[in-house]
């Protein structure tokens, strides 16, 4: 299993283009997290736009997206999650790009 595993890490160091070693190894452990569940980022509530179903959240680097810091408006996968937070609330959430949105997957504070 753990030879598998070691195929697997360098199958995935070989289709990345970035040449540093440090640099591979993060996306490595960044895809392996992102197969197998979700990639929390951190982040401040600024806003919670219940009619227009949105979330602006200041965050921080979304390692799973390759996005750095910065405010920006999320689509939620669940309207509950509009009830969960308001602006404000220091929060830890997991972020997919699908079909070219960003919708919030999950969010916890
Ligand atoms: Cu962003």
């Amino acid at each position: 299993m753990k030879v598998r595993a070691l195929i697997f890490a360098a199958t995935l160091g070989l289709t990345l283009s970035h040449a540093a070693f440090a640099d591979d190894a993060h996306h490595i452990k960044t895809d392996a997290r992102a197969a197998t569940g979700a990639v929390l980022t951190e982040g401040e509530i600024r806003k919670v736009d219940k009619d227009a179903k949105k979330i602006t959240v200041k965050h921080g680097p979304i390692k799973n997206l390759d996005m750095p810091a910065m405010t920006m408006v999320f689509q939620v996968k669940d309207q509950a999650m509009l009830e969960q937070v308001v602006a404000g609330d220091k929060v830890k959430f997991d972020v997919e790009k699908i079909n070219g949105a960003f919708i919030i997957q999950r969010i916890e504070k």
